[in-house]
């Protein structure tokens, strides 16, 4: 097999509703899809970078060209088409996980293609069916929080987690326990805290939090490490565990109980299992995050998620949370019992939308 071309797409999709976390406020998602073509068929992957490096230090525009002028290049040069060669000679350049991210899981996805194969089974995965949760926003009131978690429980998500933020934490999180005291509920400060806050945060301990996740900013595993001594509920690091080192030292320091895998963050698919391994052999369960994808990187979240050492319920939410009309079809749904079936078509399992990607499109670069 030869990769006969690649293609970057710069996608624009409107939310349902707006998402906000610590650090603001986002009405829509601007992202880059990729697409490798060989032997008549197409992988699929999504970049999970934002327009603006607030999450981390990459954007659109960063990783259109890391993958313009190193991967793609990389790919071609030395004819790559198997998504493990290209994680080895991905790894020379320095960081920029997302850009390597879409990529790889664009040849993962058409490797599993010519085999016929779900990726779940080319992962390793065991669950046929995972457990959803959903990530909400900070909202424009306590009231409109209350109604669209009530939402979120009727359809049948299993847990809850809230953003929070300094002034948006003790008195809303109090407010949310009344109204649901039974509901598996945790919540994520996206970095918005420091150690100076540690008063405040210990007082999180009264709601029986499942978790508090990355309540310091990404490069402080130290303080992190600290903050947990202090608490009885387990820290979960998102922006912190960049890779199976930092993950590694995470655990060594006791900086954090739980971790959240995903994909992007980490630099693809391969560090993602060696993480989840780790964490297997260190007893820390682990559970898949999510960046508010399009259906096709949802997908290969769902994959990821079914090793057997996703525990938690994830960050994974029916396309209709999320966008009036996904990029693909069937729209991924959620069961009665608040769980998304792993899908067995071949590669993602479902099947992107070449309209409506064509329709959400900004900017298109063909590479041969
Ligand atoms: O920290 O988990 C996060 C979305 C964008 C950036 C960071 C995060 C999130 C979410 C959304 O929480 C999870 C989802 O995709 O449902
Ligand atoms: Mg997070």
């Amino acid at each position: 097999m030869h990769i006969k071309q690649i293609e970057l797409l710069l996608l624009k999709l409107p939310y349902v509703h707006f998402f906000e976390t610590s650090f603001g406020r986002e009405e829509e998602r601007t992202f880059i899809l990729v697409k490798v073509l060989a032997e008549g068929l197409t992988g699929y992957g999504e970049v999970v970078a934002g327009t603006s490096p607030l999450y981390s230090y990459e954007t659109t525009n960063t990783a259109w060209l890391i993958l313009k002028d190193f991967l793609i290049p990389r790919v071609f040069k030395n004819s790559i088409t198997h998504p493990q060669e290209f994680y080895e000679q991905a790894r020379i350049f320095k960081g920029h996980p997302m850009a390597k991210a879409g990529l790889e899981l664009a040849l993962w996805d058409l490797e599993a293609k010519r085999k016929g194969l779900p990726l779940w089974k080319l992962y390793g995965g065991v669950n046929k069916e995972v457990p959803a949760g959903v990530s909400v926003g900070i909202q424009d009131s306590p009231a409109q929080l209350m109604d669209r978690i009530r939402s979120f429980l009727d359809q049948g998500y299993q847990r809850i987690k809230i953003k929070i933020k300094p002034g948006w934490d003790i008195d809303i999180c109090r407010e949310v326990r009344k109204e649901f005291p039974d509901v598996p509920f945790q919540v994520d400060a996206n970095g918005a805290y420091r150690l100076q806050d540690k008063d405040l945060l210990k007082r999180l301990d009264e709601f029986s939090l499942v978790m508090i996740e990355q309540p310091f900013p990404a490069y402080d595993l130290w303080d992190h490490s600290h903050l947990q001594r202090m608490m009885k509920t387990p820290l979960c690091l998102d922006e912190s565990i960049i890779s199976i080192d930092a993950a590694r030292k995470a655990v060594e320091m006791g900086a954090c109980r739980i971790i959240n895998i995903k994909a992007g963050r980490v630099g693809g698919i391969f560090e993602s299992k060696k993480i989840h391994d780790f964490c297997q052999e260190h007893s820390l369960p682990v559970w898949c995050g999510g960046m508010l994808e399009s259906g096709i990187g949802r997908a290969h979240n769902i994959h990821l998620a079914a090793l057997p050492n996703f525990v938690f319920p994830n960050d994974l939410s029916a396309s209709k949370r999320y966008y009036a009309q996904d990029l693909i079809e069937p729209p991924i749904g959620i069961t009665p019992q608040g769980t998304i079936k792993v899908p067995e078509l071949p590669g993602i399992g479902v099947l992107p939308q070449e309209d409506r990607i064509r329709k959400a499109t900004l900017q298109q670069e063909v590479f041969k």
